[in-house]
């Protein structure tokens, strides 16, 4: 499967393997990071960055690709919508049908709200199902919510908000108690104890598994639970716009039947987004992890409302991407494939830098590698991989460990004739996470009353950079609050009048400061015609 020149650079990682085995590389100093990250990390590019014009983040940077769905155009106008015509009418509506969504809606519902989740896909096409390698919870003696406090803050740069991070950790246990106990199959040893491994940046091991599916395993969970619950699910249907009432509190949605166009109107108490991540908007032309609805849909409706955002610039790009095969490019190669000991190692054999450095300081190193010190080894189609030189993982824990621990990684690869108990893989970073989104208080509650938002969406728990299974934390932490919240909220809340004129206030904006523009958003999906520049690799 792999090219002669793959195959001559594999004989050059073979012979330093043995060599490489407990000799960890040096972890980089606090200066060789950020010299590393200025020159090397995608979110310092200046040149792919703009800053916008309108609406409450004005005058602040964020990615080209996101600012042209900010200042976009609405899809409908307020005329189109008939608002007297209620076709949903509940106390919370949840928008995203992911795991953040999903923990919402079942809080909510444990409250005694009439909640009813939409979304676009169905119900569990998300990001949290394309998670693999864990949940981080300080839940062990060796262990404390402080340790993880720590270890996320010098992660993410000193930029995590506080409040948001200090709720993550501190209910970070209960969360994976409660999914324990909804019946998550986590990796347990034979006294049932957790097994816990590292992740990047962890002082601690502290990440739960289920194998290497550890969202989909939670996904399958919380669906069932809200089957269970006879919560309403109402798929294949995007909101388009969220919808006000007189006093400007959110107070439901348009909702866009996707085969059939309808528009369908959503009434609302409360309103929380779970709409999750955006990598494909293929930031800067890279290849994602993300799962195919994953637009940004909730920062564009948050924002048209009023909604400010929060470090909308950074976004994480997940170091160990797949390079090769091109059948699965930009598919993510779990963490723990590294947590459990291979190492990174460039076309000359050389491990050079440590396998569990945060991760954008590893993606910035690993793009140094194949760019500036031309140590990448050459792909099909005009890119460059770095070696995962997986065979390590069972000289070091014995045979069968790569089956028993990340066997989904070992079938996906074993599909396109590549045995990475026996040949190491190759990798490059691919877009994975964004790291800014809507700003949030610790209720989960945004800038516009009765709007709440939770998972991928909300921006700033993890700063300038997530570390790993801090992301199936957040979701379930952040979900548990906001649907509770919103579930609470609603008790008191009488709707008002229902009204789109934010649709032309926006517009008007839109025009006072020039901006022309034939682009409707949310964008909803992602476009893969030929052409569109975005099936290429992002070398
Ligand atoms: O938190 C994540 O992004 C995660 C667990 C990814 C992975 O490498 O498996």
């Amino acid at each position: 499967m792999y090219t002669p020149e793959m195959l001559k650079s594999i004989k050059k990682v073979e012979a330093t393997r043995a060599s490489r085995i407990g000799v960890e590389p040096r972890r980089m100093t606090a200066d060789e990071k950020e010299t590393l990250l200025a020159e090397f990390h995608p979110d310092h590019i200046e040149s792919q960055f703009t800053t916008l014009t309108i609406g409450p983040n004005k005058g602040e940077k964020v990615p080209l690709e996101l600012a042209e769905m900010l200042q976009a155009n609405s899809r409908i106008k307020a005329s189109d919508v008939d608002l007297s015509k209620i076709d949903y009418d509940v106390d919370v509506l949840v928008i995203g049908g992911g795991g953040a969504g999903s923990a919402a809606a079942i809080m909510a519902n444990e409250q005694g709200a009439n909640v009813m989740i939409v979304t676009k896909l169905r119900h569990g096409d998300a990001n949290t199902m394309m998670a693999e390698g864990g949940i981080q919870a300080a839940d062990k003696p060796n262990d404390s919510p402080a340790h993880h406090y720590i270890d996320a803050m010098g992660g993410g740069h000193f930029k995590n908000i506080p409040e948001l991070l200090e709720r993550l950790v501190t209910l970070g246990p209960d969360a994976v108690k409660w999914l324990n106990d909804l019946g998550v199959l986590f990796d347990k040893d034979e006294d049932g104890t957790m097994v816990t491994t590292h992740g990047g940046g962890t002082s601690r091991k502290r990440m739960h598994a289920a194998k290497d599916y550890t969202g989909a395993e939670i996904m399958r969970v919380l669906r069932d639970e809200v089957i269970n619950r006879n919560i309403p699910v109402v798929d294949f249907t995007s909101a388009i716009e969220l919808i006000l009432d007189e006093k400007g509190r959110a107070a439901g949605a348009v909702l866009m039947n996707m085969e059939t166009r309808e528009l369908l109107v959503a009434r609302a108490k409360t309103v929380i987004i779970a709409t999750g991540g955006a990598g494909r908007m293929h930031y800067q032309g890279f290849p994602t992890s993300n799962h195919y609805g994953a637009t940004a849909d909730g920062l564009v409706l948050g924002y048209r409302v009023g909604a400010p955002l929060v470090y909308a610039y950074t976004l994480q790009y997940h170091p160990t991407g797949v390079a090769f095969p091109e059948q699965i490019f930009g598919a993510l190669v779990t963490e723990k494939v590294r947590s459990i000991g291979a190492m990174l190692v460039n076309a000359e054999g050389e491990a050079f830098m440590h396998p569990l450095e945060t991760r954008d300081v590893s993606a910035a190193s690993i793009i140094r590698e194949c760019k500036a010190r031309k140590k990448g080894v050459e792909v099909p189609g005009g890119g460059y991989g770095i070696w995962l030189d997986t065979p390590m993982i069972e000289m070091l824990h014995g045979e069968g460990t790569i089956e028993k621990r990340i066997p989904g990684m070992l079938r996906m690869y074993l599909k396109y004739n590549i045995d990475m108990r026996k040949q190491p893989i190759l990798i490059y970073p691919t877009l994975h996470y964004q790291n800014g989104g809507i700003k949030i208080s610790a209720d989960g509650m945004s800038g516009v009353e009765n709007l709440y938002v939770a998972g991928e969406a909300v921006g700033g728990i993890h700063g300038e950079n997530r570390l790993m299974g801090n992301s199936l934390l957040d979701i379930i932490v952040f979900g548990r609050i906001a649907g509770t919240s919103a579930a609470q909220k609603a008790k008191t809340v009488e709707n008002g009048t229902l009204t789109l004129d934010h649709i032309e206030r926006f517009a008007k904006e839109m025009q006072d400061a020039g901006i022309v523009t034939d682009k409707v958003s949310p964008k909803l999906l992602p476009v893969y015609t030929h052409g569109s520049g975005k099936e290429k690799p992002a070398f």
